[in-house]
C-alpha cells in the first residue's frame, strides 16, 4: 500500500511537490506550523499552482505537526536553518522505518537531521527546479530544473520513486547525492555570495573575473581535501558557464537579502569554511569572502548564521 507523503513547509518546493503529487492522485498531506496558519490555509481553500500563466487550486488537507496518525513519509520542504527544529516535534509520529526526503540545498542541514532521527532514513534531494511564492499559498512554477536524490548510507532504491514519475516530478537516483551536493554547494559559493557584495546580478560578475577564478580554486583545492574530487573537476569552467547563461537573473541569495530575508550561508560558505578549518586547510580567500559576507549582512540587519 503507498504511503501518504507528508509534506513539512508549505513553502515554495513544498507547495511545487505537493501540488503535482496530489494532481496524480496521490495522498498528500501539509504540515503547517499552527492552527492559524491551518486555518488561514482553509480559508484560501487549498494551494494553487501556477504554470505557464495557469493557476489550479488543490484542496489537500492541512494539520499541525501535533495531528493524528503515523507518519512513514515526509517530505521536508523548509529553508536549511529551519529543517532540524521543524522536525523535531515530529519525533513521536514518525513510524520506526519513516523515510525523510530532504530538499535543502547546501550541507550540514541533512546531517542535523539526521542525528535527530538515527532509525529512520534520511535521502538526500539536490534540485535545480525553480520556484517562488506569488502569495501565501500561491506558487508559480518558475523553472524546469531536476532533482536528483540519493542516500549517501545506502545505495538502494526507494519504492515510491514511480510516484514522482507518475507526477511528472523529474529525477534520477544517484549514489553519488554527496558529490551533486558538493558541486553544487560550490557553484553557489563561487556566485551567489559575490553577487550579494558587488550588488549584481550574475552576469555582472564577468568583470570579477579574477576574485571568481580565484574562489574556484580554493574551492576545488577544499572539495579535492574532503573526498570529493570528481565535484572539483571542471569547477571553474562550469562557474563561468552558470554564470553566463544565468546573466541575466539574481542569485538566490541575492534575491534573499534584497527581500530581507534570512540567508542559508551558514549551509552554503560556513558549511565550507568550517570543513576547510577541520581538515586544517587554509583557504584565505573563501575565509575573507565568508568574513565580508557576514559583514554585510550585520550591515543590512540580517542575521549571519
Ligand atoms: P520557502 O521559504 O519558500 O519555504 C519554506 C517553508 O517552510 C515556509 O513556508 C515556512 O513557513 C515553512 N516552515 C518553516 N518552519 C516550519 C515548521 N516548523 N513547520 C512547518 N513549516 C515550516 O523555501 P523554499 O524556497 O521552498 O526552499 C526550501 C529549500 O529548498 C531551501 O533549502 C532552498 O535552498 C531549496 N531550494 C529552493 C528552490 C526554489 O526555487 N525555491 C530551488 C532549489 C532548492
Ligand atoms: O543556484 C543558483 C542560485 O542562485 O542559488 C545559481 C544560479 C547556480 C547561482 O549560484
Amino acid at each position: 500500500m503507498s504511503s501518504t507523503w507528508h509534506i513539512l513547509g508549505a513553502g515554495s518546493l513544498g507547495s511545487l511537490w505537493a501540488c503535482r503529487l496530489a494532481r496524480a492522485g496521490k495522498a498528500v498531506r501539509l504540515i503547517l506550523r499552527d492552527d492559524e496558519r491551518v486555518a488561514a490555509y482553509e480559508a484560501a481553500g487549498g494551494l494553487t499552482l501556477i504554470e505557464q500563466d495557469q493557476a489550479h487550486t488543490h484542496a489537500i488537507p492541512a494539520q499541525t505537526a501535533t495531528g493524528a496518525g503515523p507518519i512513514h513519509r515526509l517530505l521536508v520542504a523548509c529553508k536549511a536553518y529551519d529543517a532540524h527544529k521543524a522536525v523535531a516535534p515530529l519525533l513521536p509520529r514518525l513510524a520506526p522505518n519513516a523515510e525523510l526526503i530532504l530538499l535543502q540545498n547546501g550541507l550540514g542541514s541533512q546531517d542535523e537531521v539526521a542525528a535527530l532521527v538515527p532509525h529512520a532514513r534520511c535521502i538526500f534531494a539536490s534540485s535545480t527546479e525553480g520556484a517562488f511564492r506569488q502569495a501565501d499559498w500561491q506558487v508559480v512554477f518558475a523553472g524546469h530544473g531536476f532533482n536528483w536524490l540519493g542516500d549517501p548510507a545506502r545505495p538502494s532504491t526507494p519504492g515510491w520513486l514511480d510516484e514522482l514519475e507518475d507526477a511528472g516530478i523529474p529525477h534520477q537516483w544517484t549514489p553519488d547525492i554527496l558529490t551533486r551536493l558538493w558541486r553544487k554547494l560550490a557553484l553557489n559559493c563561487a556566485i551567489n555570495p559575490l553577487t550579494v557584495l558587488h550588488e549584481c546580478r550574475n552576469g555582472g560578475l564577468s568583470e570579477h573575473h579574477c576574485e571568481v577564478a580565484t574562489l574556484c580554486v580554493e574551492l576545488a583545492e577544499l572539495l579535492r581535501r574532503c573526498g570529493q574530487p570528481q565535484a572539483a573537476d571542471g569547477l571553474a569552467e562550469e562557474v563561468e558557464r552558470v554564470i553566463q547563461a544565468t546573466a541575466a537573473n539574481y542569485s538566490s541569495m541575492y534575491q534573499d537579502v534584497r527581500q530581507g530575508r534570512r540567508t542559508e550561508i551558514h549551509y552554503l560558505l560556513g558549511h565550507a569554511c568550517r570543513i576547510a578549518a577541520r581538515h586544517g586547510c587554509e583557504l584565505p580567500h573563501l575565509e575573507r569572502l565568508h568574513r565580508r559576507l557576514v559583514e554585510y549582512l550585520n550591515a543590512h540587519g540580517l542575521p549571519s548564521d
